[in-house]
């Protein structure tokens, strides 16, 4: 039997360093990334990708220097802005997890516009994790189950009640996580959903990740599948 993937996360780390090995500044290589990020979701969306999920902006994120972190805070509105039509065309279809209320009003506007504009669509799900931490959702979802408890609407729950409190509910499971960039962690990303996933480490950065790259992580995911899957 051949296992699909149906949903891929992945880090998208190494922005910074891209651009230091040319001399040049940490910002364009995150513009380099958000350029990137159209690049891989279309490939995603040609391969059948159900949804993929993006660490665009971790909780850690806001200890970075002040110029850096309103840099990324602009990033949504010029991809949108470049990408939304083709996005559209395409039937992609954006979603975000994470805590948004932090991120600047016009950041918040920008995205929360672009989700209602593409709901309807039936392609890729382009789900990107915003000021997101794996703890930080966790107990969130523990304090929700809690208020619940109060109201009397819950009294004992398992892991698939647990799930429908996560920001990931209604969403295919995670199949395959990529992290670019060498390093070899999970970094408070995706905590509970990556319980079964396979975990793909390159070295490649996020800039220079492609198509084939992906498509190469997808044969692991299969392979491993295919000799450690039920049989
Ligand atoms: C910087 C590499 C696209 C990672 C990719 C707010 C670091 C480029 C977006 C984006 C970032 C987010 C939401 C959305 C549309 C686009 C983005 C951030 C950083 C942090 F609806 N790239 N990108 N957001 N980088």
């Amino acid at each position: 039997m051949q296992t699909t993937c149906k949903h891929v996360a992945i880090i998208m780390d190494g922005n910074g360093r891209w651009a230091k090995n040319q001399n040049k500044l940490r910002t364009f290589g995150h513009l380099s990334g958000s350029e990137n990020v159209r690049n891989i979701a279309l490939a995603a969306n040609k391969l059948k990708i159900q949804v993929l999920t993006l660490y665009a902006f971790s909780t850690e994120n806001w200890k970075r220097p002040m110029e850096e972190v309103e840099y990324l805070m602009i990033l949504p509105e010029v991809f949108f802005n470049r990408f939304i039509d083709e996005l559209m065309r395409e039937g992609i279809k954006i979603m975000a997890i994470g805590d948004l209320t932090r991120f600047p009003p016009n950041t918040q506007r920008v995205l929360l516009s672009a989700i209602e504009k593409t709901k309807n669509n039936q392609g890729l799900i382009l789900n990107f994790a915003m000021n997101y931490g794996g703890r930080d959702e966790i107990i969130r979802a523990v304090n929700k189950i809690a208020d619940d408890v109060r109201l009397g609407k819950v009294d004992s729950i398992d892991e698939s009640g647990f799930e429908s409190y996560l920001m990931t509910a209604g969403l295919p499971a995670v199949d395959l996580m990529i992290r670019t960039s060498g390093e070899q962690r999970i970094s408070n990303f995706l905590l509970w959903q990556l319980a079964y996933a396979e975990l793909v480490f390159t070295d490649v950065s996020w800039p220079d990740f492609k198509e084939a790259d992906l498509i190469e992580a997808m044969q692991v995911f299969e392979n491993r599948n295919r000799r450690f899957g039920g049989l």
